[in-house]
Order: structure tokens, then sequence, then C-alpha cells
């Protein structure tokens, strides 16, 4: 069936250009990582990005968690039904983004900083955990004036749903406070990631400025712990925090908040404000040889479930898709879907 309009989800974050590659104790031991981490690089991290290409033989694939989200969410959707802004270079990292959005028919409006090289993420990858070290480089100059544009706005106005990173509030939160605001009073909605824990413990004060304008909250059970302990909760048990995400306090009032947290292959966790019951959705089963990677599950997931929103799907059938989509992604390499393209079916 066609779209009734083009571009219907717009999505806001980093775009970056992922260095990953296969690595062993001893890298994430000279780097200081944790194996299954997200940080921002210091002084100390940034040789990472030479070593990798130079001594693990890593590749160069397209990255950016929501932009992951949302060459996603365009995978299964009608064509040109996603647009995606951050910031990038001029450079050959740029190109190769370019060139994987234009693979899927994504649309992406930068704001290009000639100046400024690409961001890129050491992904390092041991068993089945990944850690990221991210240089923000041009993503980090991502601005509220690119957002009010007249043409960019323009597709602001006319999309009918928005996804934001939650790593972009390290950028411009006053960007995710206009896009949320734009939502509440358009009664859109408004889907938030919360994408790491360090987003929930350091950029605290921004993540709950946001809060109250999100219609979807996606999270990881990590992510759900890392907001529970900085939010003084008290609470350990997945589900509680589930719910009581749900349950804060909303502007728009005409949608109930959802809160969704996945954990790898344990159910997904489904909050509905005001409602007692918190639902579980077990994934969709998938032989432990067939898993290449999990870089990017967790954005594969959040590129269905938007998908689903978007094109109208009651909220269960949204979780079902992210699910297919994060199930496709772990088999290949790095945050990627398959190509030629696979057509969503409920199973
Ligand atoms: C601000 N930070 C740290 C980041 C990221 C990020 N995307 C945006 N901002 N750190 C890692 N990523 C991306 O997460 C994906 C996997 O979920 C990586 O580029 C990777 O593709």
């Amino acid at each position: 069936m066609a779209a009734t309009k083009d571009y219907r989800l717009l999505c806001l974050e980093n775009p970056l250009l992922d260095i990953q590659a296969f690595g062993d104790e001893a890298l994430l031991e000279k780097y200081g990582l944790k194996p299954n981490d997200a940080i921002l690089a210091e002084e100390k991290h940034l040789p990472i990005y030479e070593d990798l290409l130079n001594n693990y033989d890593a590749k160069l694939i397209a990255g950016g968690a929501a932009q992951n989200t949302a060459r996603g969410a365009q995978y299964i959707l009608a064509p040109n039904s996603v647009v995606y802004l951050g910031g990038a270079g001029d450079d050959k990292y740029a190109a190769i983004l370019r060139d994987a959005v234009k693979q899927v028919g994504l649309r992406v409006e930068y704001r290009v900083d000639p100046k400024i090289p690409t961001g890129r993420c050491g992904v390092v990858i041991t068993g089945h955990n990944r850690s990221m070290v991210t240089e923000l480089g041009a993503a980090n100059h991502y601005d509220l004036e690119h957002l009010k544009r007249p043409d960019i706005w323009a597709l602001v106005e006319n999309a009918e749903a928005y996804y934001v990173g939650g790593y972009h509030f390290t950028v411009c939160p006053p960007a995710i406070q206009e896009l949320a605001k734009q939502a509440a009073e358009k009664n859109k909605p408004f889907i938030l990631s919360l994408s790491a824990p360090f987003i929930c413990q350091f950029f605290k004060e921004p993540l709950d400025a946001s809060a109250p304008y999100w219609d979807y909250v996606i999270g990881n059970e990590g992510e759900a712990a890392a907001y529970s302990e900085s939010h003084g909760l008290g609470l350990t048990d997945v589900k509680e925090i589930a719910k009581a995400l749900a349950n804060l306090p909303k502007i728009n009032t005409q949608r109930k908040r959802v809160a969704i947290i996945t954990q790898g292959t344990e159910p997904t966790v489904v909050a509905i404000q005001g409602e007692d019951e918190v639902k579980e959705y077990p994934v969709h089963e998938l032989a432990k040889e067939l898993i290449n990677d999990t870089n990017g599950a967790g954005d594969a997931f959040a590129g269905g479930f938007c998908a689903g929103i978007v094109d109208g799907h009651p909220l269960e059938e949204a979780v079902n898709m992210g699910q297919w989509l994060a199930r496709l992604s772990i088999q290949e390499l790095g945050p990627s879907y398959p190509f030629p393209k696979q057509a969503y079916s409920r199973q």
C-alpha cells in the first residue's frame, strides 16, 4: 500500500561512522573499556581508531544509533517515509554514510561542517558484547539553527512522528525540546531512546526536561537500571522500572505513555501509563551460531518499532516488528540489514 504522504517519520541524533573490529580482553584493558558499554572518547582513547584499523582488521560501517534506527524504519516502510537529521563533515566518512543511507532510501539532511571531521565510533566486539568509544566530531555541532531553517522546519511540520536518540542529549538538548514541544502541540507521537546508561547518569537534567513529552520511551535493561539508580527510584526489577517510566508526569494527555524495555534474549517488557499489568513479549528465536554481532540490535528494534507505530499498527505488532528487525540485524556485520530486502511478516 502506498504511503499517504512522504517523510512521515523524522529522526534526530548523531551520524557516526563505526570502526568495528573483533577484539579481545587485552584490547579492552589497554583502553580501560568495559566489555559492553558506550562512552564518549577522552584523550586516552583517541589512538584506538588507528589501532583498530591497523591491527584488528576493522571494518568501516555506517553507524550512529538513531541513524541505524532511521535506516531500519525505512527498510520496512514505503519509499520516502523517513528523514534523518544530524551533524556531519564533508569527508570520506560522510560519503560512506551517504552511500549507506542511499541503499535503503533514507533521506538525510545533515548540518554539514566542512571544517570538522565526521564523527566516528570505535566498536570492539568480544563475544556477544560490544564496547563503543565515540568521538563526535561534526555531530557535536548540530544546532537549533539547522532545525529551524525553513526547509528543515517544513520537514518537521510535515512529519507525523518524531524519534530522538538519547545520545543527542550530549549535543543539542534545545533541538530535542523543540521537537518534543511540536509533538505535544500537534498530538504527534514523540519517541525517545534512552540510548546508554551514561545518558541517564550524566545527562539527567536535559533528559528529565524532555520526559514529560515522551509518548514512547525505549531502553534496554542496563539503561533502565541506570535510570532507576540515577533517579533514586530504588527499583531493580525491570518491569517495575518500566512502570515507573510509563507513569512519569506527561504533558500531552491525549496519549498514554508507553515504556518499552528490551533485554537481549529475554522477553521485551512493555508498560502502559495507568495500567497495572506489565506485558512481556518473548523475542524471536535465533540459533547462537547465526549471530554475527549484536552491535545495533537495540537500534534495529527501535527501527522496526517506529515503523509499526508510524504505520498505525497495534502496540503488540509494533513490538513484534522491532523484534523481527533486531533478529535480522544481529545476523549482519554491525548495525546493518540484509539485502535484498526481506519483507516483514508476523511470526
Ligand atoms: C554520543 N554518543 C556516544 C553516540 C554514540 C552512538 N550514536 C550516537 N551518539 N555512541 C555509539 N553510537 C552508535 O551506537 C550504535 C550501536 O547502537 C554507534 O555508532 C553504533 O552504530
